[in-house]
């Protein structure tokens, strides 16, 4: 497998290396899903905007119909709403990001008053290769932030360059929700995806408004736990890059890039605290390395595919936008190596994988959401695609 594509390390490339392909003997959990299920539904990618450098992130400030691009060398570009990619960058903070491979700038979150207060939240490496959540705030131009406005909100060490995670994004509680992968190397040879006492392998849930840098939240799930990070709102991660909240349900879709075999996709209320995803103890819905392991605290995925289809999810959205009708409530998600773009139809527990025919347009390193529920993918090759009936 090629090594130069930036982000092909997050689908655990050391694994093919160290492991091979391991036969791991399932232990519950079943067969891939085919896809194309009943009813297919044309669907098309529309060009948006091209001609961005590595784009890796896709959002927009509540109410606000530009579409901002992270770049991962560490700029934020913004689409106009009639497709005009502005030259000049929102935010340009490439002297302090270290890119590429899984690092760089990674996302950015607007603050749910940022019409008032200006404030979005960016996710970083830094030249220690540290994860860093830093507050910027636009300057009176709105099309252009205020560079040296940075306030550092969390700084976490990474022992290894790979498994960042690096989405920060607001939940529907107002809360500032952070993912961060299991430290990398392969196989989290630290343990951490299991161990509370690191914000390594979790997603974290901080009030950016209660505190300063930020405040625990008082019903966190761990926050009297003793030693264990009262910012960890879920974990069992081993690199979620990709999460979002489904704007109609608030329920949070967690995409987690598996090792050598699974990739998964698992789903939770957005109440539910303390769920604890199983890594390492199991890759998808198998106990990892094989043979047996306890999974009685563990949450398994709703969905898995094996790596005869794929190699690395990148995770998307609910859609609930207005454009594709019947579309409403499926989970959008990518293969970043085979290339193929697919949706889940979830009804109790049976999820039927659909097909979406849109595929070969390059590795999709991740979705976007606009104001209005559409969706949008950004390709390595530095564009950006609209999903449309076709
Ligand atoms: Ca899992």
């Amino acid at each position: 497998m090629e090594t130069r594509t930036p982000l092909v390390e997050r689908i655990g490339i050391y694994a093919f290396v160290g492991l091979g392909f391991v036969a791991l003997t399932g232990c519950g959990g079943g067969d891939p899903v085919a896809p194309g299920g009943s009813e297919p539904m044309d669907l098309a990618a529309e060009l948006v905007a091209q001609g961005l450098q590595d784009p890796v992130h896709l959002t927009s400030p509540p109410s606000d119909d530009r579409l901002f691009v992270v770049e991962q060398l560490g700029r934020i570009r913004i689409i106009e709403s009639d497709g005009t990619l502005l030259a000049t960058p929102f935010l340009d903070i490439t002297n302090r990001v270290r890119c590429c491979g899984e690092q760089g700038l990674l996302s950015v979150a607007f603050h749910p008053m940022y019409d008032s207060n200006g404030w979005f939240y960016v996710n970083y490496t830094d030249f220690a290769g540290a994860t860093t959540v830093e507050r910027f705030r636009v300057s009176a131009n709105p099309d252009v932030a205020d560079d040296n406005s940075g306030k550092l909100i969390l700084s976490v060490d990474q022992p290894f360059s790979n498994h960042n995670g690096g989405l920060n994004v607001f939940g529907p509680d107002g809360m500032l929700y952070i993912g961060l992968g299991d430290g990398g190397a392969a196989a989290d040879p630290l343990g951490n995806g299991q161990n509370l006492d690191t914000l390594l392998g979790s997603i974290l849930r901080i009030d950016v408004d209660g505190g300063d840098p930020y405040r625990i939240p008082a019903d966190n799930p761990f926050i009297t736990v003793p030693g264990a990070r009262g910012e960890i709102w879920a974990y069992g991660l081993r690199n979620p890059w990709r999460f979002s909240f489904d704007r109609q349900t608030g329920q949070l879709f967690i995409a987690d890039v598996g090792q050598a075999q699974w990739e998964e996709v698992n789903r939770a209320s957005a109440s539910e605290g303390g769920i604890n995803y199983g890594w390492r103890v199991m890759e998808g819905a198998h106990c990892f390395g094989g043979g047996g392991c306890d999974q009685s605290e563990l949450t398994l995925p709703i969905f898995e595919y094996n790596h005869q289809e794929g190699c690395s999810i990148t995770g998307g959205h609910v859609y609930r936008g207005s454009a594709i009708p019947g579309l409403s409530g499926r989970y959008f998600y990518a293969d970043y190596c085979q290339q193929w773009v697919r949706s889940l139809e979830i009804q109790g527990s049976s999820v039927e994988v659909h097909d979406s025919g849109v595929g070969g347009l390059g590795p999709v390193t991740s979705f976007g959401e606009d104001t209005a529920g559409e969706l949008y993918f950004l390709t390595e090759g530095g564009r950006v695609y609209r999903l449309i009936g076709a």
